[in-house]
């Protein structure tokens, strides 16, 4: 089981309490599908998602980047029971819909490009980044949990 100090605990907190998870999703969710282009490939019911310009208009990418943000939502209150709460989304992810796990670490770097751009080195600094990364490690090793 992950272990969290409670410093760990409040910088996580804190932060999420200042994430407006309609912004930050769908900016995350449209960096990662211009930085790593393959990612379009799991998302041909979005239709149009050819250039830059056409992804940023994309409504069907706007709200999905809010669904992902929303789920983390769900992790930072409960996180000490990340694992069981994503069991059933890590077998979606890997039965179903065939996402290479390698691109949840992917995403989770561009959730963090995002939060980092928003908030500056002052709201963001090495600490709270720190404590984040490990937030988004234990989300990403939970989504990876059921493939084999
Ligand atoms: Ni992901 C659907 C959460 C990363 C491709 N994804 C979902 C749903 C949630 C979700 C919630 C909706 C489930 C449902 O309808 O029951 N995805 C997450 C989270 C992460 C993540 C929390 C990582 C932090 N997903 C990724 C990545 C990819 C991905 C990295 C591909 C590159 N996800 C999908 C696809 C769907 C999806 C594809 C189905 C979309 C649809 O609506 O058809």
């Amino acid at each position: 089981m992950v272990e969290w100090t409670d410093a760990e605990r409040n910088a996580i907190l804190s932060l999420w309490a200042k994430i407006d998870v309609a912004d930050i999703g769908p900016k995350a969710l449209k960096r990662l599908l211009v930085v790593f282009p393959w990612t379009k490939r799991y998302f041909p019911s979005f239709g149009n998602l050819s250039t830059d310009a056409a992804i940023n208009s994309n409504e069907k990418v706007n709200a999905h980047g809010i669904k992902v943000l929303s789920e983390l939502d769900k992790a930072v209150k409960n996180m000490d029971d990340i694992k069981n709460l994503y069991s059933k989304l890590s077998v979606y992810h890997s039965e179903q819909l065939h996402v290479d796990p390698d691109n949840f670490r992917l995403l989770a770097e561009c959730i963090t490009v995002e939060v980092g751009a928003k908030f500056g080195t002052a709201k963001f600094p090495p600490g709270f980044q720190a404590a984040w990364e490990k937030f988004l490690d234990v989300a990403v090793a939970a989504l990876r949990k059921q493939y084999h």
